[in-house]
């Protein structure tokens, strides 16, 4: 796997007067390869029989026919070069699912595995003047020594049975699914930046580290020139109510000239667990929100800012703080928003659906400990992202499944020793929930459990949470809760399945967790409904837990939240939630 911050690419790509991200995003060729015979055939060089597609999407819900294919299928794009001059030059892919092999006028550049996490790969001796030809071959199918995996015996799953053969809960979605740019940076120039803020008395100070060669580095912040460390006042932090970004400029300077540049939107704030809490600015903190998929009809998993826009902005429109990428790192320009928004982030890692068996368990684990150090090198200068989960819903019953996440928590914090790390657990009680710093509970009383009985619901939840907090003491966030509910189907008194019982269920957990002042977050599943696999239990192979539609409508469920949050002290949307 790639490793951004070792080879120089682990900054975000940018335009300005010394470096060149060149989108090639827009209209791609495409063909499926059912019977892998693409590579022999040399269509790396020339791809025939093509048909146009979109980029960054998905091919299933876009390419007719192509729903259930999950490849290998090839990606063709013809450009002209750029103006890159002699600065390195790279292909950056933002994420390709499940695995990437590329080549650049039939010359092979390299390759990557896993979705939603960006890769670089070098290209300057690829590049020719004129017309280049970038080929991607995009290999989407299931296996269990993939992260998440696929084809698993039911012993290892929740025992589900889905078409395709996922053992997570949504469509196993395939192609090039985010921003796809052509990049160029100086020789020698910055190659890695890392911002801290630690707290100091009545401000903070901003740590700033540069990575660059050889050259003299200075600093300048919203326009003055300072020095690492620096110091800041209170009143400059970045919080969800006041989502504050400064500007840091970095330049490189060699023989009196600026040899390069690389510009920051950057928040400062520092996020702690202090006893049975979750500390932002050293204030107790509570989080409001939501898991949320990437998903959309026709883009499947492809993403486009608008839809981040939108979610984003709905999501601080009911009251909302915070939200968790589940069940993979979220796109980085919804990351941008959320930064603007100031809503508070979990970033999750690709590994849901982890089990601990079978001679595949080395190789998962080395994958799943890859993307670990690939999402914090990618988010670590994020205000917005104030933990870090690595994973969702292992499954903690086998001898060797808390080692393992042990040995996943503490990768994260070896890497990033500034946020709280932890993985979202539907098994609380299994050995392996003491090496989270925050308890990420996913609990379904009412719905997986208890199911059309409110009240037992309700006791359940309280007791599961009390016994947890009893025995570790630490902070928890339910990470997830919530019932399906189709919109327009109603029923009083509430009955599952309908816009009323989501709402109420959603109301009474709510306020089961806000007596509870140890529970530091409550995040809704989900934020809008969802393509999953087929199965018996997913009427149109779609998840309905979403308080909005797969189109963004909203259910009974979202008033019910816009009135229960909004009433929160400090809703910068107080005023704007009665809309809805
Ligand atoms: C949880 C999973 C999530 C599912 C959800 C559900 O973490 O991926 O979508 O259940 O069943 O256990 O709706």
């Amino acid at each position: 796997m790639q490793q951004l911050a070792r080879t120089g690419w682990a900054l975000r790509p940018q335009t300005n007067a010394f470096r060149v991200a060149h989108d090639l995003s827009g209209v791609w060729s495409f063909r499926l390869d059912p019977g892998d015979e693409g590579r022999e055939r040399g269509w790396y060089r020339d791809l025939p029989q093509p048909v146009p597609v979109g980029v960054p999407s998905s091919w299933n819900d876009q390419v007719p026919g192509a729903r259930d294919e999950l490849g290998p299928a090839w990606y063709e794009r013809r450009f002209e070069l750029p103006p890159v001059g002699d600065r390195d030059a790279a292909v950056r892919f933002g994420s390709v699912a499940y695995a990437a092999e590329v080549w650049l006028n039939g010359e092979q550049i390299g390759g990557h595995e896993g979705g939603h996490l960006p890769f670089a790969l070098p290209c300057s001796a690829a590049l020719r003047p004129g017309e280049n030809v970038l080929t991607v071959r995009v290999d989407g199918r299931l296996g269990r020594d993939r992260v998440p995996p696929g084809l698993v015996p039911p012993e290892h799953t929740h025992g589900r049975e889905f078409q395709p053969d996922v053992s997570f809960d949504f469509f196993p979605f395939a192609g090039i699914h985010r921003r796809v740019e052509l990049i160029a940076t100086p020789r020698r120039g910055i190659s890695d930046l890392r911002i801290d803020t630690v707290l100091d008395g009545d401000g903070a100070v901003l740590v700033v580290g540069v990575e660059a060669g050889e050259g003299e580095v200075t600093l300048a912040l919203d326009g003055e020139p300072i020095t690492s460390p620096h110091r800041v006042e209170r009143s400059q932090l970045w919080h969800p109510d006041h989502p504050r970004l400064h500007l840091l400029e970095v330049e490189l300077r060699r023989g009196g000239a600026v040899a390069d540049r690389y510009t920051l939107r950057a928040g400062l704030r520092a996020v702690a667990v202090a006893g049975d809490r979750l500390l932002l600015n050293g204030e107790p903190v509570q989080l409001r929100g939501f898991g949320r998929h990437e998903d959309f009809p026709v883009l499947g998993r492809g993403t486009v800012p608008a839809l981040a826009a939108r979610d984003l902005l709905l999501m601080r429109q009911l009251g909302a703080n915070s939200l968790r990428t589940a069940h993979y790192p979220g796109d980085e320009e919804t990351l941008d928003i959320a930064d603007r928004l100031g809503l508070l982030v979990i970033a999750e890692t690709p590994a849901v659906g982890l089990y601990f068996a079978d001679e595949d368990l080395p190789r998962r684990q080395e994958v799943a400990l890859g993307f670990v150090a690939e999402l914090i090198a990618r988010d670590r200068n994020r205000a917005c992202v104030i933990a870090w989960s690595v994973a969702n819903e292992p499954r903690m019953n086998y001898p060797l499944a808390a080692a393992a996440l042990r040995e996943l928590c503490d990768a994260a914090r070896g890497i990033d020793g500034t946020r709280p790390v932890g993985y979202a657990t539907d098994l609380p009680d299994c050995p392996g929930v003491e090496a989270a710093d925050v308890i990420f509970f996913n609990g379904y009383p009412g719905w997986y459990y208890y199911p059309a009985r409110l009240e037992t619901a309700e006791s359940s939840l309280g007791e599961q949470l009390d016994r947890l907090h009893q025995r570790h003491g630490k902070p928890i966030v339910i990470t997830e809760f919530g019932a399906d509910a189709i919109a327009g189907s109603h029923a009083e008194p509430p009955a599952l399945w309908t816009e009323e019982y989501q709402a109420e269920l959603i109301e009474r957990l709510i306020r089961v967790a806000a007596q509870r002042p140890f529970v530091v977050g409550v995040h809704v599943w989900v934020f809008a409904d969802f393509a999953t696999a087929q199965a018996t239990h997913r009427p149109q192979s779609i998840n309905f837990k979403g308080v909005f539609t797969r189109e963004r409508q909203p259910k009974l469920a979202a008033r019910r939240l816009a009135a229960l949050w909004c009433r929160q002290p400090g809703t910068p949307t107080e005023r704007a939630a009665p809309g809805l």
